[in-house]
């Protein structure tokens, strides 16, 4: 108990709720669930009757949110057989009927089957089906090991099964705690109604979305966050773009482990204070996956195992990138690269958005207003620039036959989703952008009425099919070679968002308890059905192996299966890895694109939501993120834009993006002074490109995080639990952003360890405290991690430039003056170039002065080398009097250097040398 009572009183510094940690409750088995009340009637109009009704108990109580009505303690099912095997237990359960039906119109199921299967040591799954029918299951791969784990000594866990009601209990076997447990009432499985909920072991848990969240350590007083991918701009408790039911839970012995529900239905999740957790979904299965961890970052390297790592963007992609909806023409863009280049802010990626369409229309060109845009694509690409367009899933039907291929062809290829054939055999036609032909619109009208009279019909490309994606990849092939060229694709609207809800004419055929279901999650718009802004739920989607499914199983999976082959298409067509940005995402998107946030807006409280939207996707396996930059609706305002280009500096993905018809926001919009700032900050990313890149390459190859929380470094640290105003740049570089109007110091953490200010080299005096640190206008708060090596290269308008440059190094030595670092470096943007060796990893170790660099994988062409250049050691106590290279083979050199001895900064500089890093080399100062 001694870890507890310490874990306790550092509790007692930061303001917790009343239930939040009491051990006796949480670290024995509860089975009475005595202070569990679980909410039995979540919908709206509960009272007495409707409860009892259900079976449940009503008691109102004077806790905000906390239910009136809640299961008793032996609701749910009762295990009737146990059967354990080396590889896992199969139990047989069946409902406990002294209860009544739990939802009208869903049939319950009363005998089901739970299958736990032992995945390794550190993973384990639990599934929960009907035996005797077949439902619906997430035809999403992942990546299991090919065979369980069979010797118990080897598994982290154990599992244990309760009786009554039936529940399963996963223990942590080094702290003997319970990690999971849903040995609660509650428990249902009926046909459209699945619901389970579990004890949490601590008040910590991260994750679940897609859903704007105010903290990123949730709030478990009695909130429920719907998760149905919607056409939807984040707000408070809306469902947003995509679906991901996983969520890292910290334990009291401050391991960490990770949940996912495979489940691809419209669900909701509630959080409550016992602290537990309840799941609602309304088809499908339970199938569980959980990892082990023990480290938050092991639980993101184990959950990217299974659902498969994040892709590696092209290097160019780390770029700054600069886009807007409503460019009027191909001169205004070319005007804005011109101002930035005359401006000198660094800048890689230019967008197109739907205004280059013709008509809104995709693989068309507009024409009158963007003409010479194949012309500035070719200048800029010339020039080292690259160009991203977007695409929208829908494709316009009301073109004369034999003018628009995309539709003429999709209909040859039979691609669009259409009803099941015993209800139609027509398209389910939806309407989004693009416009009737001769049509002149007239945006003074109503939205409603702007839909009917101006959009066109629209097919939805149905992406589960091979021949979808075949065609889908024809069509952006043909546009590249035969009207402009693109480096990445951006793919929109694939929730996917249509501008009638259902179909046009707004009736739904079949089953209406599809799209309006016995139980409805709270979901924006939610009384308006399902398919309110998307596409019937009985719409028909046939998968690859030609199984024939309901939208409303899949409609979650649509961002989804629309990626890869956009992914696959891009790559084909340019021959370059380049990047994808999508939307809609699902657990596993990560393997082929990144994420923007959506359409947020030009509000204060945005950026701090960015970051912790950013942390989310960091753990749901999309590390390639980050939000529009100064907003994308409403008027950006000067200090927040500006406040907000010096945090976008450090999202993944940075994007300063905008809607249309609001003002211009760009860096170069505002004056010299803005444009100053906006180019300091972005030289400094660029500056650290190599390094972000590295940490891009370790979240490929093993799964770490990018944008890291304070917690994943410091889990031993309560303080960092919380923490969500700051981030790392993986282990090593803390971004402290002002997040506030007016600021001029901001309060930070510093964590329990040596740091050093990026802007000065001045160690921190202080460590494991927050900290008020000054943060006037100009300027942004790094810190550099002492016992780290970062690789940098001198800035430049672009990386086809910047990556010319010599290799520089910055060694901030630790309390013991020892660091290590390392660079992935390959030629930028070759396709599969880490699965074939092509690229060079070298890692670099300082310890008691001596600098020396290993090559674990040397594989990169001769052209891509790269030459050491200047070094700067951070923290060297004493003054120096010689530096010196060598490398074997060769006479030792002298390198000129300089020493601070006020801030203990040793700088040398080896570029004379031509010295190219595939060789390892050993530098000395004495
Ligand atoms: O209905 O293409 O989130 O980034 O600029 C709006 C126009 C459609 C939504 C995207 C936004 C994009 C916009 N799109």
């Amino acid at each position: 108990m001694a870890v507890w009572t310490v874990y306790l009183s550092l509790c007692l510094l930061i303001p917790l709720s009343a239930s939040a940690l009491d051990p006796e409750k949480d670290s024995t088995v509860n089975l009475e669930a005595r202070s569990l009340h679980l909410d039995c009637y979540p919908e709206a109009g509960s009272d007495q009757a409707k409860c009892e009704a259900r079976g449940c108990i009503w008691e109102p109580s004077s806790v905000p949110n906390a239910p009136w009505c809640y299961y008793p303690e032996t609701h749910g099912y009762v295990t009737t057989n146990v059967v354990e095997t080396a590889s896992g237990i199969t139990v047989d359960i069946e409902r406990n009927t002294a209860f009544p039906i739990q939802r009208s119109q869903s049939r319950d199921v009363n005998k089901l089957r739970v299958e736990i299967t032992f995945l390794s040591g550190k993973s384990l799954r639990w599934k929960i089906f009907d035996p005797a029918n077949a439902r619906f299951e997430v035809p999403v791969p992942l990546e299991l090991p090919a065979t369980p784990e069979t010797e118990e000594n080897n598994r982290l866990y154990r599992v244990q099964i309760q009786d009554m009601p039936f529940g399963i209990q996963v223990i942590r076997k080094s702290s003997e705690e319970i990690i999971w447990d849903s040995a609660v009432p509650g428990f249902t499985f009926s046909d459209q109604f699945l619901q389970i909920s579990t004890r949490l072991p601590s008040n910590y848990v991260y994750g679940v979305g897609e859903t704007e969240h105010p903290v990123y350590s949730h709030d478990l007083n009695f909130h429920t966050y719907g998760l149905f991918a919607k056409d939807q701009p984040p707000g408070y408790k809306l469902n947003n773009y995509g679906v991901h039911p996983f969520h890292m839970g910290l334990e009291k012995s401050k391991n960490a482990h990770g949940v996912l529900l495979l489940n691809s239905n419209a669900m909701d999740v509630t959080f409550v204070p016992s602290p537990a957790l309840t799941y609602r979904t309304i088809g499908g299965i339970l199938d569980f996956y959980m990892v082990m961890g023990p480290t938050p970052e092991a639980v993101v390297q184990q959950y990217t195992e299974m659902i498969g790592r994040p892709v590696l963007p092209a290097y160019w992609s780390l770029g700054f990138q600069l886009c807007r909806y409503g460019y009027s023409n191909d001169a205004e863009i070319a005007n804005l690269y011109n101002d930035m280049k005359a401006a000198k802010i660094p800048y890689d990626v230019q967008y197109a958005d739907i205004d280059y369409m013709e008509r809104q229309m995709d693989f068309t060109l507009d024409k009158q207003n963007f003409n010479g845009l194949p012309a500035l694509v070719d200048n800029m690409r010339a020039e080292g620039m690259r160009f991203i367009f977007i695409l929208d899933p829908a494709i316009a039907a009301n073109e004369t036959k034999g003018s628009y291929p995309a539709f003429d062809t999709g209909i040859e290829k039979d691609v669009f989703i259409k009803w099941p054939p015993q209800l139609s055999d027509d398209i389910v036609w939806g309407k989004v952008w693009p416009d009737y032909p001769n049509v002149e619109v007239d945006n003074s009208l109503d939205w409603d009425t702007q839909v009917k009279l101006f959009r066109a019909f629209v097919a939805f490309p149905d992406f589960f099919k091979n021949s979808t994606a075949e065609w889908w990849a024809g069509q952006i092939r043909d546009y590249y070679n035969n009207v402009m060229k693109f480096d990445g694709l951006w793919i929109d609207m694939n929730e996917p968002a249509s501008f009638v809800h259902g179909t046009v004419g707004e009736k739904c055929l079949g089953d209406q308890t599809l799209e309006n279901p016995p139980y409805m999650p709270p979901l924006e718009s939610s009384y308006r059905g399902l398919n309110h802004k998307t596409m019937c739920m009985n719409s028909e989607q046939i998968l690859d192996d030609g199984t024939r499914v309901k939208h409303y199983d899949v409609h979650n999976l649509y961002g989804w299966s629309h990626t890869k082959p956009t992914y696959d298409a891009l790559l084909s067509t340019t021959g370059k890895r380049g990047v994808v940005i999508t939307r809609s995402t699902y657990p596993s998107s990560g393997r082929w694109a990144g994420h923007w946030l959506g359409d947020n807006y030009s509000r204060w409280d945005q950026l701090l939501k960015s970051i912790i939207g950013m942390m989310e996707f960091s753990i749901f396996g999309i590390p390639y993120t980050g939000a529009d930059i100064c907003g994308f609706f409403n008027h950006a305002e000067y200090e927040m834009c500006l406040r907000w280009m010096q945090l976008g500096a450090f999202y993944p993905f940075s994007r300063n993006h905008n809607t249309i018809n609001m003002p211009r926001q760009d860096p170069v919009a505002w004056g010299e002074e803005f444009a100053a700032v906006s180019r300091d900050v972005l030289n400094i990313r660029y500056t650290l490109l190599p390094y972000l890149n590295t940490l891009m390459y370790e979240a490929h190859a093993h799964g770490n995080t990018v944008v890291r929380p304070l917690l994943h470094e410091f889990v031993t640290d309560e303080n960092t639990w919380k923490i969500d105003r700051q981030f790392l740049w993986g282990p090593a570089l803390l971004i402290t952003p002002a997040l506030d109007p007016g600021v001029t110091v901001v309060r930070g953490y510093v964590p329990d360890a040596r740091w050093y200010d990026y802007h000065t080299g001045q160690a921190v005096g202080v460590r494991g405290q927050f900290v008020d640190m000054d943060t006037p206008l100009w300027k942004i708060n790094l810190h550099v991690r002492g016992g780290h090596i970062l690789p940098w290269q001198k800035a430049e308008s672009n990386t086809y430039y910047s990556r010319q440059n010599p290799l520089g190094l910055l060694v901030a030595l630790d309390d013991g003056g020892l660091a290590h670092g390392s660079l992935f470096w390959d030629d930028g943007e070759g396709i599969d170039t880490v699965q074939n060796k092509r690229f060079l990893l070298t890692t670099f170790t300082a310890s008691s002065g001596v600098l020396t660099s290993a090559v674990p994988t040397d594989g990169l062409a001769e052209a891509d080398r790269l030459t050491l250049g200047q070094v700067k050691v951070w923290g060297v106590t004493a003054p120096v009097t010689r530096v010196t290279l060598s490398v074997t083979g060769q006479p030792d050199a002298d390198l000129p250097f300089t020493y601070n001895a006020e801030i203990q900064e040793l700088q040398f500089d080896a570029t004379s040398h031509s010295h190219t890093i595939e060789k390892p080399f050993t530098i000395t100062w004495i």
